[in-house]
């Protein structure tokens, strides 16, 4: 540097140094550590050596990037040019201090930490996304993913991104189908998205079904069977035959469902400061063939030919190939799937045997890739009355005391229903259907729905020492002998 510039540079750069506290500047002459903002206005002062050594009269700098860094003849450190966080976070120079060209104190280290601003806005990796759903689509289930890069530093918020959707179109019903989770970025439906979101009508093809035009025309007059016109003129065909072709080669970019405004914001997009990025996203929503048809409720001992269809399911892959599997580990599973996705109970069900199946099928394509995700189906087996009460013993005795007064308690029938408990299947009633000896009136009777039997009258042994009751346990038909001594 020449003594010129010296002399008109330092009362700027004291200027500027004093406006943030020049004492504060100043340190004695070691290894020193400095925190410097990035962007600063330059010329800027950074420090100021302060050596003890008598006869100092100039500094020498050294080290990487000392071409921006400047040491003046009195020791102030400073910018010629503003550091950049992005191009380098820290420099580390060696400073001497010189008395006429001689080195009399140091080499002393100097490390500037380079402080990141937040002056980069974050921006997406791609201006426009495409991405394609499936009707049904669960919920939280990311299909699509929007990705932003921020020049800042990653360790503070400069570069913390947070991710929001700004708009939806088309949005009749003022009703968000979409969410993006704030942290990934990832796009997925919302609770009200998984149950409204729909394709566009189309034609059902089912397994390994031709798609040409020629399947269309049979399709059409299966659809509509009156033909007296050729397809070509006729307006309703060649209408369809548009509508098909169009949803077949949907292409989200001419021609999207929904487009949604994409936003990213920096600071964690909590700061009225944060900067901002934005794109778009084009979805198509696409038809989805792979429904549940469950829960499926099957009435136990159905007498049918067996094995019955009880449920269909189809893959979105055309040539799937269906496997069937039980979710628990248990031997008994009396269901088959066909290679068209028709699920097949192979025999009579009984529901006191087992009252729940949980069927998985899995749909491979031809490389044995899933094609869907494996889906859960519900059996669950209804119950008919095909149990009778069974009374634990087929005799009881009860004892009784002589001269116990009426309405005293005698004993309780125990009996149970293996059908469905809280169903009439398994609904009790009790009724005596005789007592030997008899008498009149009746000397017992019994409660129709608790079972319990109570004396009408005092008991005299000198009368009889054993009353036999036959007593009736309904749903069906079943009698329980009893005695009372
Ligand atoms: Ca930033
Ligand atoms: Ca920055
Ligand atoms: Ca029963
Ligand atoms: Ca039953």
């Amino acid at each position: 540097m020449t003594p010129m510039m010296h002399l008109w540079l330092l009362p700027l750069l004291l200027s500027i140094a004093f406006g943030k506290g020049l004492e504060k500047k100043k340190g004695p002459f070691e290894n020193t550590q400095l925190d410097v903002a990035e962007g600063t206005p330059v010329p800027y002062a950074m420090h100021q050596f302060q050596v003890t050594h008598l006869g100092v009269n100039n500094f020498r700098l050294s080290g990487e990037g000392k071409e921006d860094i400047r040491i003046s003849q009195d020791g102030w450190l400073y910018l010629e040019k503003p550091l950049d966080w992005s191009q380098e976070d820290h420099y580390m120079l060696m400073v001497e201090a010189l008395a006429d060209e001689e080195v009399v104190d140091g080499p002393i280290y100097v490390t500037i930490n380079v402080v990141d601003v937040n002056n980069n806005a974050p921006y997406f990796n791609q201006s426009t996304y495409t991405a394609v759903v499936r009707e049904n689509s669960p919920t939280g289930t990311p299909f699509a993913r929007v990705f932003a890069f921020d020049r800042d530093d990653p360790e503070t918020p400069n570069a913390h991104l947070s991710y929001s959707l700004v708009s939806q179109i088309p949005n009749n019903h003022q009703v968000s189908l979409f969410q993006v989770d704030p942290h990934t970025g990832e796009i997925s439906t919302t609770e009200a998205g998984e149950k409204m979101l729909k394709a566009r009508e189309g034609i059902h093809y089912g397994r390994g079904e031709d798609r040409s035009i020629d399947a269309l025309r049979t399709k059409f007059e299966d659809y509509c069977p009156v033909q007296n016109i050729p397809y070509e003129e006729n307006p309703f065909f060649t209408c369809v035959e548009k509508a098909e072709l169009r949803r077949r080669n949907v292409d989200p970019l001419e021609d999207p469902d929904f487009t949604l405004s994409v936003r990213v914001q920096d600071l964690g997009g909590a700061s009225e400061t944060a900067l901002s990025g934005n794109a778009i996203m084009h979805i198509v929503v696409q038809q989805n063939l792979w429904v549940n048809p469950g829960p499926i409720t099957i009435k136990e001992h159905l007498k049918e030919s067996y094995p019955k269809v009880i449920a269909k399911v189809q893959s979105n892959e055309p040539n799937a190939i269906y496997t069937l599997v039980q979710k628990e580990r248990e031997l008994k599973f009396p269901f088959q799937i066909t290679e068209d996705g028709e699920i097949h109970l192979t025999e009579e069900l009984d529901r006191e045997d087992k009252d729940m199946y949980i069927l998985v099928v899995f749909a491979v394509d031809e490389n044995e890739q899933q094609a869907d995700p494996p889906m859960e189906i519900q059996v669950l087996v209804d119950d008919v009355n095909d149990n009778a009460p069974v009374c634990e013993n087929m005799e009881t005795e009860f004892e009784v005391q002589e001269d116990e007064p009426e309405g005293s308690l005698i004993g309780l029938l125990l009996a149970h229903d293996d059908d469905q408990a809280g169903t009439i299947n398994s609904f009790l009633t009790y009724t005596i259907l005789s007592q030997i000896p008899a008498t009149s009136p009746n000397a017992f009777s019994i409660d129709a729905a608790s079972a319990r039997i109570q004396a009408l009258r005092p008991l005299q042994r000198k009368n009889h020492h054993v009353y036999n009751l036959n007593i009736k346990v309904n749903d069906t038909v079943t009698n329980c002998a009893m005695s009372h001594t």
